[in-house]
């Protein structure tokens, strides 16, 4: 595996990175302001990992960013400024309520002789309002940045200039990283400039892309509340993967998942504790969603871990 320096040094930057770095910039100095504001990088969705430079081929990682938009919604019910980093065209905080089809159903026509106005039919309205309404006051009271990537290395790159952003909040920053990030990638040198004819069996080497919660943990934000995701599909190897992942980059939670019953439960893992938070079917069948109490129990640890910098 290369350096996390090697990395950045042989990825260029994203086209609009410049532009988000300022958006992130100014987002945090607009925050930082207010000394009770905390703060959350939120990250959510699947990196690509590309074959072609001219990108037609990719590697994709599994993620619908179900958790993460549902998260950044509770982060805001729970007093949070919230970065959004999210991968193009998953599920986003509000909109991930109803699809594009069932948003166009909600509305209606009305004609007079002069205009055409749209409204809300009045069955949708009582579901509309709600999320509509949050999603106001997320955007009047500037808590909330969208920040979009597609590959692992704009990811990578928007992962830094975040931390960048986020280092002055020091222990008032708290991240909480769902994304499902590429494990391999094909090196930019290697790869071919047009895409690979299908006549010709492609051969494909894979490197391993560098651990960036090393840095991260270590250098970028080492004073802030870092939480990272675990996903297997054994759960024989769940709590142990994560006390590893603990062990080696001595962040503070991992919130272990298991692919197929992701829903409903979670371990959130310490070195020496690991708390289940399991929902019933009733509680699905209600409309209670998981990452409700786990967003409530990161802010509560988060709290606890700012007290215990006062004392
Ligand atoms: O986005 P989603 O709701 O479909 O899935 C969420 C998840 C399983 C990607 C997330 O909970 C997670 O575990 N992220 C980290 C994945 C990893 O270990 O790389």
């Amino acid at each position: 595996m290369g350096s996390w320096e090697d990395f950045y040094a042989s990825h260029l930057p994203p086209t609009d990175f410049e532009d988000n770095r300022q958006l992130l910039k100014q987002f945090c100095e607009h925050h930082i302001k207010d000394e009770n504001q905390n703060i959350v990088l939120v990250t959510s969705g699947g990196t690509i990992a590309p074959l072609e430079h001219n990108t037609v081929r990719f590697v994709d990682n599994f993620s619908a960013g179900s958790r993460g938009s549902s998260s950044a919604e509770y982060f805001l019910q729970n007093n949070y400024a919230v970065i959004f980093l999210f991968r193009t065209k998953s599920l986003e905080p509000f909109t991930r309520h109803f699809s594009g089809q069932q948003f166009l159903d909600m509305l209606e026509i009305s004609d007079n002789n002069e205009n055409s106005n749209i409204n809300v039919r009045p069955d949708s309205v009582d579901v509309l309002l709600p999320i509509l309404t949050k999603y106001k006051t997320a955007q009047e009271s500037n808590r909330l940045l969208y920040i979009n990537f597609t590959s692992v290395s704009d990811y990578l790159w928007l992962l830094r200039a975040a931390c960048e952003a986020l280092a002055p909040f020091e222990r008032r920053a708290l991240l909480y990283l769902a994304a499902a990030v590429s494990d391999f990638y094909v090196p930019q040198d290697d790869m071919p400039k047009h895409k690979i004819q299908s006549g010709a069996t492609p051969k494909i080497s894979l490197q391993l892309v560098p651990k960036i919660l090393k840095p991260l943990v270590s250098t970028w934000v080492p004073n802030a509340f870092v939480v990272s995701f675990k996903l297997e599909t054994d759960d024989s190897l769940l709590i142990a993967k994560s006390r590893e992942s603990l062990m080696k980059y001595n962040h503070k939670l991992v919130i272990a998942n298991i692919l197929q019953t992701r829903r409903h439960r979670v371990v959130l893992v310490t070195p020496t504790t690991s708390e289940e938070i399991l929902m019933t079917k009733e509680q699905a069948h209600s409309g209670l969603e998981i990452e409700e109490p786990i967003v409530s129990e990161v802010c509560k640890r988060h709290e606890e871990f700012l007290a215990g910098a006062e004392q």
